[in-house]
């Protein structure tokens, strides 16, 4: 993932471009084509606060930001593909951001409605979420934010709820908690849509509809309740006794601070209307109250408080009904359930006496009659809900891409024509933090003309979400220079799916969501080769390797995590541990191992340095190692033995070796285990240090070779001194350094052992080991013999003479029966 340019890398960055650093070195040193490459996510607010606070240009401030952590990427020997490099904020970039939004709104996929804003009532201005404290107020005014309706740009991403929901099922390299998050996210959900008739229908409305979970709990429904946005609070329609108090009432409520606050209050009043219900006939109150949603459903409830909680809470904040009425009981096997009265039963059961003539049915049936019933009737349908929102993209903001629309008097809503982009910012605008957008001031740049009837028009002043951006750049690495598309099909689909993405889990949700709905519409649009169809993971973008972030707030109750900006994250990680001020003191390499060697990647990080001069010690014993085998002079002709020709030092030198590389192959390419991986090169190296064979012998030597080798994807740099030093005393190729060396490969038959660990089992009670050599294993008689030899042998099986002997496991286990 590439990061926010905000001036200094930290040590998240540090970790999760050092794994991949070292993932790809791996790749690389095995053969493959490996597309390494890094870019900035550049749109963003805290360039537009320098701008506000320090009077510093957005794009100085981030030119000058980049460079900085591009140094630092050098000083930490990540060895990125520059030539791929990708800014977000360059007008080469967002002309193609602005052409996908064009594509997208082709298709009819961007689009626009009324959204609410907060508000800063001082400046004048609309506020990030980020930009309001704690207590609702503006950071910069201290003014308390208000909420205010906007009308503001939309992805239609619900239109793929259902692909970005089944597919999950294809992304068999996610973390399963990931992809968990995602389904929630997503959110379906199963049902019924009820249409209640008004008791008193006008020729305005005549009905409201409701979506329900629970079509079994039809029976229960006490009451409607609508949310405040819903278009039945509206003075012509609210009979007048009530008009005026429901109207204040929903007032009142704009002036919640903020948003969550509102929709947390179970407050609510009864609007004068009535539906019929139309299964009792009886007539049913409607509701109004913040708890009810206006994005989801139909924005309206059947209020069912014997059976769900928020109802309870609200029919009981507002003395609703005298009685609740429970229409579900726990079936037979539930008795320990047992209905109480004090509180909601939210469960599935059996249907209760009070349920007509569903009485006796189980929820899940009951669900199906009841639909099936309302269907006969006409008073509903089953119908499925997704939480999934559309994604609000429109900012009110300078520093992202500008929205390509021009609004024109005459003709509405007009797409700048392709061949006009990029629509670049203005550079000179005032930088206040008062009184509106930048762009929205800049009075040049916002009169145009109308592509469509050339008359005076005026452009789109929103900008996009930066996470528009970050939907699509790992397909422009692939194709980074291309000045016709945002990339050549054939390009990408040679390269994509990306095979491996690491970062932080903070973006477990929306990035990689955001990403997935990209991919699909062009894939949809064709952009991509239908190559990609027969690559696994059909159409979605990436396998994903997820870091843990250990600031990383979580939701104690779900373990979700909470939407939090990763701009804000940033300056907060790992308080103050300045990765430069680590790598000047310690080595870059042994901060590298350090990282890996702390966590997997999937776990948290923290950060403490005490153990950084156990890495520095073991390195100064690798360089020695190296420095063994360089002192002799033909180290590279000599060949290695045969196995049977080794002495029997060597062969469990050559065996170690051999198993190391095994495991830290497997590391690399499948677990990621990347700190196991580097407790067995120490393993490895400790053997070398205490084997009792020479630095002259062969065996030494590809030890030495094939450790160093396995290092340097992770110590780059000792990985290049050490094999200089190795290469020193012959004029081989192996000269041009460790990275155009392969990976080493490991021999199955060096893994072999050639003895075996025998339990032997006295009329199958354990009672001794022996170790035979390979040969005998299956040798019960020679087994026997050796037993005999021990203490314990001549114990457990005295004098008597063996009646039967047993061996299994490859003579790991022998059962002699006396
Ligand atoms: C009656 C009922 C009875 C409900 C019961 C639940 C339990 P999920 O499963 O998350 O989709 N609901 C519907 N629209 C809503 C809105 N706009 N704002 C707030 N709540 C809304 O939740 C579906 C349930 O959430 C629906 O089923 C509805 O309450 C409520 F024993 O209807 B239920
Ligand atoms: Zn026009």
């Amino acid at each position: 993932m590439f990061p926010y340019p905000s001036g200094m890398l930290h040590m998240g960055h540090v970790r999760v471009y050092t794994i991949s650093d070292t993932l790809q070195r791996f790749r690389r040193m095995s053969g493959y084509n490996v597309l390494h490459p890094m870019g900035w996510d550049a749109f963003g607010l805290p360039a537009e606060n320098a701008a506000i606070e320090r009077g510093i240009h957005p794009a100085e401030w981030t030119v000058k930001n980049v460079g900085i952590m591009k140094e630092q990427m050098a000083m930490l020997t990540l060895d990125f593909d520059w030539s791929k490099e990708v800014t977000t904020c360059d007008p080469s970039y967002y002309k193609w951001t602005q052409y996908i939004f064009l594509e997208m709104f082709k298709a009819g996929l961007a689009y626009q409605k009324e959204a609410v804003v907060n508000w800063d009532p001082v400046d004048k201005t609309v506020l990030a979420n980020e930009q309001v404290d704690h207590e609702g107020k503006s950071w910069r005014s201290g003014a308390l934010v208000e909420r205010k309706k906007l009308k503001q740009w939309f992805f239609k991403v619900t239109d793929f709820s259902e692909a970005l929901l089944k597919d999950i099922d294809l992304l068999k390299n996610w973390p399963e908690r990931v992809k968990q998050m995602q389904r929630h996210w997503i959110g379906k959900s199963k049902g019924a849509e009820f249409e209640f008739p008004l008791a008193t229908p006008t020729d305005k409305v005549s009905s409201l509809k409701v979506f329900t979970s629970r079509p079994d709990t039809i029976f229960g429904v006490q009451y409607l309740v609508v949310a405040p946005e819903h278009p039945l609070i509206n003075r012509e329609l609210l009979p007048q006794e009530q008009a005026d108090s429901v109207l204040s009432f929903v007032k009142g409520l704009d002036k919640k601070q903020n948003m969550d606050e509102a929709e947390e209050s179970k407050k609510g009043v009864f609007t004068g209307l009535y539906v019929n219900h139309p299964f009792t006939k009886e007539d049913i109150p409607i509701y109004v109250a913040p708890y009810v949603l206006a994005e989801y459903g139909t924005g309206a409830v059947m209020g069912v408080p014997a059976h769900d909680k928020r109802d309870w809470e609200f029919c009981h904040t507002n003395n609703v009904v005298d009685q609740v009425k429970f229409v579900v009981e726990p079936s037979i096997k539930e008795m320990d359930k047992k209905l109480d009265y004090s509180e909601p039963f939210t469960a599935q059961g059996i249907l209760s006496e009070l349920s007509g003539p569903y009485a006796g049915m189980k929820s899940k049936d009951a669900m199906k009659a009841v639909t099936r019933d309302a269907n006969k009737i006409g008073f509903g349908h089953e119908a499925t809900q997704y939480r999934l929102k559309d994604w609000l993209l429109s900012r009110q903001r300078y520093w992202g891409a500008p929205i390509p629309i021009i609004h024109c008097p005459e003709c509405d809503v007009v797409p700048v024509p392709k061949e006009q982009l990029p629509v670049s910012l203005p550079l000179d605008v005032p930088f206040t933090g008062k009184g509106g957008s930048p762009l929205a001031q800049a009075e040049d740049w916002v009169n145009c003309k109308c592509p469509k009837c050339n008359g005076p028009a005026k452009r789109e002043t929103d900008t996009m979400d930066t996470f528009v951006d970050s939907s699509w750049y790992y397909m422009r690495y692939t194709d980074a220079q291309n000045t016709s598309l945002p990339f050549d099909a054939e390009k990408a689909s040679a390269r994509l799916p990306v095979d491996i993405y690491i970062g932080g889990v903070e973006h477990a949700i929306l990035h990689l969501l955001y990403s997935r709905f990209f991919s699909k519409f062009l894939l949809q649009q064709g952009a991509y080769h239908a190559k990609l169809d027969t690559k696994p993971g059909n159409g979605e973008p990436f396998n994903i390797l997820l870091t843990q972030d250990p600031n990383n707030p979580k939701i104690i109750a779900t373990g979700e995590i909470p939407l939090i900006s990763f701009e804000k994250m940033s300056k907060s990680k790992y308080n103050g541990v300045d990765p430069v001020t680590v790598v000047k003191q310690h080595g870059v390499d042994p901060v590298r191992l350090h990282i890996l060697y702390k966590a997997p990647p999937s776990e948290v990080l923290e950060w403490e340095d005490t153990s950084i001069v156990g890495m520095q010690r073991w390195l100064s014993k690798v360089l020695k190692l190296a420095e063994n085998v360089g002192d002799i002079d033909n180290s590279v002709s000599a060949p290695i033995p045969a196995l049977d020709k080794m002495t029997s030092e060597e062969r469990d030198m050559y065996r170690e070796t051999h198993t190391t590389i095994k495991q830290v192959t497997d590391a690399m390419s499948t677990t990621y285990s990347l700190n196991t991986a580097i407790s067995d090169l120490i393993k490895l190296s400790n053997h070398i240090n205490a084997s009792a064979v020479q630095p002259t012998s062969p065996v030494y030597q590809h030890a030495v070779r094939s450790l160093i080798t396995m290092m340097a994807p992770v110590t780059p740099t000792l990985g290049e001194e050490c094999w200089e030093t190795i290469s020193r005393a012959n004029n081989s190729n192996e000269k041009s350094g460790v990275f155009t060396q392969p990976w080493p490969t490991f021999e199955a038959k060096a893994l072999e052992k050639d003895t075996v660990d025998c339990v032997i089992q006295v009329n199958g009670k354990t009672r001794l080991n022996i170790t035979v050599p390979v040969g005998i294993a299956s040798d019960a008689a020679t087994i026997e013999k050796l037993a005999r030899d021990t203490p314990q042998g001549q114990k457990w099986l005295a004098n008597k003479p063996i009646r039967r002997a047993i061996v299994a496991k490859n003579g790991q286990l022998v059962n002699f029966v006396i």
